[in-house]
């Protein structure tokens, strides 16, 4: 059995360090794995994907469901080593939407772990237009013996990579192709950028079919050899008392008053160095504050000084617009601790970013552009760019531009989509290569008190970026969650008792949008199937929508209405169907 791994920068960069060091940490069970068994497990799960794939996988879509941890971790890694195309795939999707994505991307193989096994078979069960063979993937206990014999041969760079499906301004979510050099390209500037090093210990409480979840806090920690830590799902009890865990009086411990002993014989205690990195979405920052007044008062003590600047270093908010009262409360619950924002997208990593000196985090800022990205604003009324020295017009207002990108962070393309691909790009007149149009308006505004720290940050110098926001309003983000308005309509369409629909971003405290329709009734189809002569509302979308769409994606809030009014043109201007119909909800659910 071949007992190498391509010669990749990741694997380069995992062999590179301390081998007894600490890459993974389970935060419930304490379990631990280090850099030194990582690469003996990737190169054996590799042997193993490629004996089940029959040979030569090389560019084949590989699917996979599998819960945030060590067994993750080896099985993106172990796809890459086979130059394969990863597809990390979120087991909270119903099957009707995984099924598309294994369709549309042609999968040949859907991987899965004991706990998402059934749900995995349900997928193949719906009918998929191929054959992909089910893959069990067996739980890891501890790490590879023999991590260190494994070799790294070859040039490296092969047809592999990973693809995360996103939704947009089309219908359908896309497949976003991410070579394994683009991977690395998005990772290795946020090193530099957010000083990651062997010492961080990030908290990862993110989903792993997203860009934030795997190149920001796994991609980049590993390559700088620092320690994850995974609790998921998301709940703020368990994240507060583990910020806590290391400042409680009774420590040697968990917080909770014992360690976990495992039925394997193990033992392992509940994790106690310090949180250095937290990197999050505003949404996450909410809950926290929200529920902090619940803690016992010796548990807010300890967690205060775990989110305190001196021991939480580093916390990052991003994937949706933080706000200023959100950012001041963290600070002044955590006596100081300034959040860093920055701003990405699938398809680019991330490509703005805060500094990390307090004065470069700037209020409503995402900061300047990172290491090897190039940005450019595209004024959104007269289409000219936006040169530097003139980002006001003569009577002196900022000038709304589109954020258009490019460099090694951009991804390669839309799969099978070379229409969406074409479209979203426009060509590069210096002839240096085409720009990623985002899609997302901002300005750029010098600010004084900001960019003055070169010798630490070379590339945070120079006027910041602020996000306006966006030129489509069929773009809808929710929890940090990009939802796609047209995807929506399309599903509500399909219901029988909708005639039309329009699906809007309404303004949300806890969510910052949140998803709302608007329908019109079909005649006849106006009483809810459920009985008791009630009218088919919002309990009914919700309940015939649970089984199509994923949670977020489902409209929380909807009216129904007799007429949706269209202009000439006919189309819906969103903007105001919005504060028309949803104008009760604006602030419904602030924090
Ligand atoms: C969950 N729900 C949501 C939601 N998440 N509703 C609207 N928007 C969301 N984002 C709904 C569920 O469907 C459920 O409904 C109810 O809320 C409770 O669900 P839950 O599973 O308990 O989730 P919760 O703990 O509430 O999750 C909230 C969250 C999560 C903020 C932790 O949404 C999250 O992890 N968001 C981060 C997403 C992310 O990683 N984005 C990065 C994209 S990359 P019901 O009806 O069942 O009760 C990107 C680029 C970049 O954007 O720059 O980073």
């Amino acid at each position: 059995m071949a007992s190498s791994l391509p010669r990749l920068p990741i694997f380069e960069a995992i062999k590179g360090h301390d081998s007894n060091s600490t890459c993974i940490v389970h935060s419930k069970s304490g379990r631990r794995f280090t850099y030194g068994g990582l690469l003996g497990d990737v190169r054996d799960a590799r042997d193993r994907l490629v004996k089940e794939g029959g040979g030569g996988i090389e560019g084949q879509r590989i699917a996979f469901l599998i819960e945030n941890g060590y067994d993750y971790v080896v099985t993106l890694l172990s796809i890459i080593g086979a130059h394969s195309i990863a597809i990390p795939m979120s087991p909270a999707f119903p099957p009707h939407e995984l099924q598309y994505i294994m369709d549309h991307s042609q999968a040949s193989m859907l991987l899965a772990s004991k706990k998402f096994g059934e749900k995995a078979q349900q997928v193949i069960d719906e009918g998929l237009e191929g054959t992909p063979k089910l893959v069990k993937v067996e739980k890891r206990l501890e790490g590879n013996k023999d991590g260190e014999r494994v070799e790294l041969e070859g040039t490296g760079e092969g047809m592999g990579g990973m693809m995360l499906y996103t939704s947009g301004t089309t219908n359908r979510p896309k497949g976003v192709l991410l070579p394994t050099s683009v991977m690395t390209a998005q990772a290795t500037p946020l090193i530099k950028a957010w000083n990651y090093t062997p010492q961080d210990h990030l908290l990862h409480v993110l989903p792993l079919h997203h860009i934030h979840g795997t190149i920001n806090a796994i991609l980049a920690p590993l390559i700088a050899g620092s320690t994850i830590e995974f609790i998921f799902p998301f709940n703020a009890t368990a994240v507060w008392s583990r910020f806590a865990a290391p400042f409680l009086e009774t420590n040697g411990a968990s917080t909770n008053g014992h360690t976990n002993g495992l039925s394997n014989g193990h033992t392992h205690s509940s994790p106690k160095e310090k949180i250095s990195f937290f990197t999050v979405v505003p949404t996450v920052y909410n809950r926290l504050l929200s529920t902090f007044s619940d803690l016992t008062p010796e548990l807010q003590d300890a967690a205060k000084s775990g989110i305190s600047p001196s021991n939480l270093r580093l916390n990052i908010s991003g994937s949706a617009a933080l706000p200023t009262p959100t950012k001041k409360a963290w600070t002044d619950l955590s006596n100081g601790n300034v959040i860093l924002e920055r701003y990405g997208m699938t398809e680019v990593g991330m490509a703005l970013s805060c500094g990390l000196s307090n004065s470069d985090r700037v209020d409503g800022s995402v900061g300047w552009p990172l290491p090897t990205v190039e940005v450019r604003l595209v004024d959104i009324e007269t289409g000219e760019i936006i040169q530097h020295g003139e980002e006001t017009d003569s009577s002196g207002r900022e000038r709304d531009g589109e954020i258009q990108l490019r460099g090694p962070t951009i991804f390669k393309e839309y799969w099978r989509n070379p229409e969406a691909t074409a479209k979203e790009h426009v060509g590069g007149e210096d002839g240096k290569g085409r720009w990623f149009k985002t899609g997302d308006v901002a300005v750029r505004r010098a600010v004084p008190t900001a960019g003055q720290n070169k010798y630490q940050a070379d590339w945070a110098s120079g006027p910041l970026y602020f996000i306006r926001g966006r030129l489509s309003s069929d773009i809808i983000k929710s929890g940090g969650e990009k939802v796609s308005a047209l995807e929506v309509e399309r599903e509500l369409l399909s219901l029988p008792q909708i005639e039309e629909a329009a699906v809007v971003a309404v303004p949300s405290g806890k969510w910052g949008q949140k998803v709302g329709a608007v329908v019109m009734l079909k005649k006849g189809m106006e009483m809810s199937p459920r009985g008791n002569g009630r009218v088919w509302g919002p309990l009914d979308m919700r309940n015939a929508m649970k089984s199509r769409l994923a949670g977020y994606k489902i409209p929380q809030v909807m009216r129904v209405v007799e007429e949706i009014e269209r202009n000439a043109m006919g189309k819906i201007n969103k903007k105001v169907l919005v504060k028309k119909v949803f104008v009760d909800d604006v602030s419904g659910d602030e924090v």
